[in-house]
């Protein structure tokens, strides 16, 4: 087969822009000089005053395979600088400090410095310009998407071909690209060593060494087979998996931004002694022995999964036990339990409404409820948060729809402000509209003995009166109580509920000693407000003014990453309080929220609101 090298050069305002290599049959001459011309004016650096296309006959290529490739992953610059100094001592090259520093020197060079390993001498005929390693392609690269720049399979060739010319024992590389961080140090014996940071982000220095060992008099053959020498590489990794590693690409950036936007999170394990602020536990009932017992010995009697969802086999003596004493507890003729909290607001909107209803929701609703507003399908109106003029004037507007449903947090999670439920009935009931009030943080927490906004307000109920198992039940779960027609339509309808294995039998047995003790112990409830008024109090001797009409009491700061410093010194102090930030809350209206529990010492709220102030100063 007859074959052309094909080199393209792109540049603007005689600054190089890009670049390509490519050896192929010359049948296909034509469309790699459309394609490689095609990359060279969509270039993301700018569209290029001058294209310079060379098409040359090639003699036979060498085909050789792709050196091997690992990945060493840092995180800084100097970190990288440190590994490419193991690489090359590993390498068996002394003089890497001196390399090193060599480095700087091709930043301006448009190819690369020759140099000999051992003296530093430098061997390039041309300095200014440096060597270029040219005529060289990959296996298939037509195939593989040849119209796309890609660093990584480029570079591969390149150090293949590379370390393949004469005399060079090894290649260190910088991307000149300003995004472009990653660099390399390839010899024969290490291979392919991909560093992942070189430079900052935004610096446009780039170079390459290649690392010569020999006598003189070959230099001029070893920068002739670097130059001329038509080599073709197989087995290149990287074209094969090309098209996965750049949909990472948009992921991996993505993660770059949550970052440098101080929005990243964390899971971690609570060191051992830690006062715990952060906590939905709010009565201390997680840890409690007879719940914690409880659970344990449904575990033991029914197993510790169900293996099955609720219609199918799942539902166990636990199951309904604790549906009945949540009915009774929330004064509905029936409950349903889900496996958790988000999914019973998430299964009770979307079997309630639909295409054709309408949701009305507050705008600070809980994700799960929002998510199942955005899921249901039904058109979505937010009023304004609390804002029951609002509400009215919206609502009046939703004449022709077949359902209406007003959906709202009893206690705002990230706030503890409270809804006004008679108002909120008042009005879903003069316009005909569904209630749905979410108890999460209001069971067991507000109203003279923990059953909620009805019982301090004295007023009637919702129609779907939700809650969670999850925080002052101290187990795990969610549930809806109401009608008895209600329960049986959403145990028809609910998705969350019919495909979704039963949760398990402690969980169950857990929450149903929890509410026992609720309903035996209601001085829990008073001692967690004594706390809450405490803390709140002690705040205030410190000059922190906050309020809340529940157990969460919310210390705006604004900035998120002040917030995350403030949570982050609180920890060393002993202190876990979460720092609240953007989606869980606005921009910019960052906080930390403590979470009050009826089992905290007075003396750690104390200590915990000193300790506050002091961050905040
Ligand atoms: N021959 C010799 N030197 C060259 C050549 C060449 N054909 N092309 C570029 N250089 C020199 C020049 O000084 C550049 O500033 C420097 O090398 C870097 O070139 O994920 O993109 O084209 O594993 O920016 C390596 C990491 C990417 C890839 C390398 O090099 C990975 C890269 P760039
Ligand atoms: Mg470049």
């Amino acid at each position: 087969m007859v074959l052309s090298c094909v080199k393209m050069r792109a540049s603007l305002n005689g600054a190089h822009i890009s670049g390509a290599e490519r050896i192929v049959a010359v049948r296909d001459v034509p469309k790699t000089v459309a394609s490689l011309v095609s990359r060279a004016l969509s270039h993301e650096k700018g569209s290029p005053d001058f294209i310079n296309v060379k098409v040359e006959a090639s003699g036979d290529p060498r085909r050789i395979p792709a050196l091997k490739v690992a990945t060493e992953t840092v995180s800084t610059p100097e970190e990288g600088w440190l590994r490419v100094d193991e690489l090359l001592r590993d390498a068996g090259f002394s003089r890497t400090a001196e390399i090193r520093a060599l480095f700087r020197e091709t930043y301006s060079m448009r190819g690369a410095m020759l140099l000999d390993a051992d003296t530093l001498e430098r061997l390039e005929p041309n300095r200014e310009r440096g060597v270029r390693a040219t005529c060289m392609d990959a296996a298939d690269s037509l195939a593989a998407a040849a119209g796309v720049k890609d660093h990584y399979a480029e570079a591969i060739v390149l150090a293949t071909k590379v370390q393949d010319a004469p005399g060079i024992v090894g290649e260190i590389c910088m991307s000149d690209d300003p995004d472009y961080v990653t660099g390399y140090v390839a010899t024969k014996s290490l291979g392919y060593r991909r560093i992942t940071v070189l430079k900052q982000k935004g610096d446009p220095s780039g170079g390459r060494i290649f690392l010569y060992r020999g006598p003189r008099e070959a230099v001029a053959e070893t920068v002739r087979f670097l130059e001329r020498e038509p080599v073709i590489v197989t087995d290149v990794p990287a074209l094969f998996r090309k098209v996965a590693e750049r949909r990472m690409d948009g992921i991996l950036a993505e993660l770059d931004d949550i970052r440098s936007d101080g929005l990243w999170r964390e899971t971690r394990i609570l060191p051992e002694g830690v006062v715990n602020l952060s906590s939905n536990d709010y009565l201390g009932l997680a840890n409690d022995e007879r719940v914690k017992s409880a659970a344990a010995n449904a575990a033991l009697a029914y197993g510790a999964g169900t293996g099955g969802s609720r219609l199918v086999t799942g539902t166990q003596p636990p199951h309904e036990k604790l549906e009945r004493h949540l009915a009774s507890f929330k004064g509905g003729e029936a409950a349903i339990v889900y496996s958790t909290g988000y999914m019973a607001n998430v299964g009770a909107i979307t079997a309630l409404v639909g295409r054709g209803d309408v949701v009305l929701s507050d705008a600070l609703n809980h994700a799960s409820i929002i998510d199942g507003c955005r899921m249901s399908g039904a058109e979505v109106i937010v009023y304004r948060h609390l804002d029951m003029a609002d509400l009215e004037t919206k609502l009046s507007r939703c004449r022709g729809y077949r359902r209406r449903l007003v959906v709202s947090d009893g206690v705002f999670s990230m706030d503890g402000d409270m809804l006004p439920l008679p108002a909120f009935l008042d009005i879903c009931r003069r316009h005909d509209a569904f209630s749905m009030v979410d108890e999460a943080h209001s069971l067991g927490v507000v109203g003279a003995t923990g059953h909620g906004l009805s019982e301090l307000f004295g007023c009637g109920h919702p129609d779907i009166m939700m809650g969670t198992l999850s925080k002052a039940l101290g187990s795990q779960g969610g549930y809806v109580a109401g009608s008895a027609a209600i329960v049986e339509y959403l145990r028809q309808r609910s998705r969350p509920f019919i495909f979704n294995t039963a949760p398990c039998a402690a969980a169950m047995a857990g929450a149903d000693a929890a509410l026992s003790i609720l309903e035996s112990e209601p001085s829990l409830v008073e001692r967690l407000r004594e706390n809450v008024r405490f803390f709140v109090d002690e705040l205030a001797h410190h000059g922190l003014s906050v309020s809340t009409d529940s157990a969460i009491v919310p210390i705006i700061v604004g900035d998120e990453e002040r917030a995350v410093a403030c949570s982050s010194k609180l920890a060393k102090a002993g202190f876990a309080i979460s720092a609240i930030r953007y989606p869980t809350v606005a921009k910019g209206s960052a906080r930390l929220r403590v979470a009050v529990s009826s089992a905290h010492s007075r003396e750690a709220l104390a200590s915990a609101a000193s300790a506050i102030a002091s961050v905040f100063r």
